[in-house]
């Protein structure tokens, strides 16, 4: 029965699947292109004549809908399927190409973006390097700004000192050139002095004082100024008193008990003179013993080489007033005093030493400014001790003025032998020994005062009146010989 039922429900919808199908193919053939009907033609002859049937009777259960197909493979639809195959072949090697081309500009724009980060990197790096030098530039701006206003401080400070300088400097020269000034009037003054007092000591009656010698009343234009001058004024008896304390070692007169050799400087010789030991190799100034050829005694003296060559006799020497210089004739002729200080060489050694040949004599003088000038004559001898020993000195050069040549000629004079040309004793008034006139122009073994310029009754100081004048005792004194070259 229910077969039956199945059979009758598959024919009725054949029925009515032919009769809408053949109305379709119809209505589809209408529609489909001209290729397709030229190729269909001959089936269409025979389509319209007649349709075919196909029955399906179902030995099973059908689950799902049946499909039939009235047409066969179609041969074109396949030809065209491997055309499209080959353009989509080749569409898709383009776009491989295209990509891998794009793959390579990705690439590049990849390092591109790479350097891109590296530079933005750097970039970033040389800003903050900018940005630090920009504060550094500042900083130094601000310093250097500093540094010039204190520069310009300075710059004024010195020109205040400067203009101060100036203005003492100008002060300096006005008080010395006072100095100079009342030096000279202290000088005429003390002259002034003098001749009243003998005046009023005749005017009470003593006419038998004897007469003093006429002082020394150069007074030159440039007084030496010493700028640690202190103004004092030392008189002869303090200077006596001090001289007296320093003088022990001067009590033996030399030659006669010599000091003991302080740190003589070889055990050669004795040498002729100094300019001898000077030609023996020696060149440190020191002390040496020497004999003349014209006689047997030893002389210790001081060898200056330190000087114009060398080879120097020192005769005499002040310096500090250790010693005293007022002695009698003997005292002179032997000599004393130390001899690495000061000292006087001897009236017979001095004799002795110039007899031997032609010598030149160097007088080193010395103030209290510390200032050295020089006199010097071009030969220098004494006579015997029979003459009195008589100066001689050749003629006069260097830049202390020319003192010594009044005294040219002259016999020593001492407290006690008195051979000067004056008529009373020189030495006397000048406290001294030395080749006096009447009494002369200079006085190197005169009183060592300190400070420069002296207030004495007698001018007794260590001057030298072309420089200085009468009333102003140098410091340090010397004098020396040596062969004429
Ligand atoms: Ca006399």
């Amino acid at each position: 029965m229910q077969g039956l039922i199945w059979s009758l429900c598959a024919l009725l919808c054949l029925s009515l699947w032919e009769e809408s199908h053949c109305r379709s193919s119809r209505n589809i053939r209408s529609v489909n292109e001209p290729s397709l009907l030229r190729t269909k033609r001959a089936l269409q002859d025979t389509d319209a004549k007649k349709c075919s049937y196909t029955f399906l009777v179902p030995e099973q259960r059908i689950t799902g809908p049946i499909c039939a197909s009235t047409t066969g493979p179609e041969p074109d639809k396949d030809r065209v399927t491997r055309m499209d195959i080959s353009d989509v072949r080749e569409v898709l090697n383009k776009q491989r190409r295209e990509i891998e081309t794009l793959q390579l500009v990705v690439e590049v724009d990849g390092n591109l973006v790479n350097e891109m980060k590296l530079l933005r990197k750097e970039s970033r790096n040389m800003n903050s390097r900018v940005t630090q030098l920009y504060m550094q530039l500042l900083h130094e701006i601000i310093r250097k700004r500093d540094n010039s206003l204190e520069l310009v401080q300075l710059e004024n400070r010195v020109l205040n000192v400067t203009s101060e300088m100036m203005r003492l400097a100008s002060r300096y020269k006005e008080l010395e050139a006072r100095f100079a000034t009342m030096a000279g009037v202290v000088n005429n003054q003390s002259i002034l002095i003098s001749a009243l007092e003998e005046q009023c000591l005749r005017t009470l009656g003593r006419s038998e004082l004897p007469p003093v010698p006429p002082l020394v009343q150069v007074v030159p234009e440039n007084i030496p100024i010493d700028n640690r001058f202190t103004n004092e004024i030392v008189t002869k008896n303090q200077a006596f008193s001090r001289a007296s304390r320093r003088e022990s070692p001067t009590r033996s007169p030399f030659g006669m008990d010599p000091p003991p050799p302080q740190g003589t400087l070889t055990s050669d010789g004795p040498f002729k003179d100094c300019y001898q030991v000077r030609q023996a190799g020696y060149t440190t100034s020191g002390m040496y013993l020497l004999k003349t050829d014209n006689s047997e005694q030893l002389i210790q003296a001081w060898c200056e080489h330190g000087l114009d060559n060398g080879g120097w006799t020192v005769l005499q020497r002040r310096r500090d007033g250790s010693v005293n210089f007022f002695r009698n004739w003997e005292n002179y002729k032997k000599g004393f005093g130390n001899i690495d200080g000061e000292h006087w060489l001897g009236l017979q050694n001095i004799f002795n030493l110039a007899k031997q040949g032609d010598y030149r004599l160097m007088i080193e003088l010395e103030d209290w400014a510390g200032k050295k000038v020089y006199a010097e004559y071009s030969s220098f001898h004494l006579e015997s001790e029979s003459e009195g020993y008589k100066l001689r000195l050749g003629t006069y050069q260097g830049n202390a003025g020319d003192s010594f040549s009044s005294n040219n000629g002259k016999a020593f004079t001492t407290l006690d032998r008195d051979k000067d040309t004056f008529s009373g004793n020189c030495a006397h008034y000048h406290k001294g020994g030395w080749w006096y006139n009447a009494c002369g122009q200079t006085n190197l073994n005169g009183v060592w005062y300190s400070g420069g310029v002296y207030r004495s009754k007698f001018q007794d100081g260590i001057f030298w009146a072309d420089y200085g004048g009468g009333f102003y005792s140098l410091k340090c004194v010397r004098l020396m010989i040596r062969p004429i070259d």
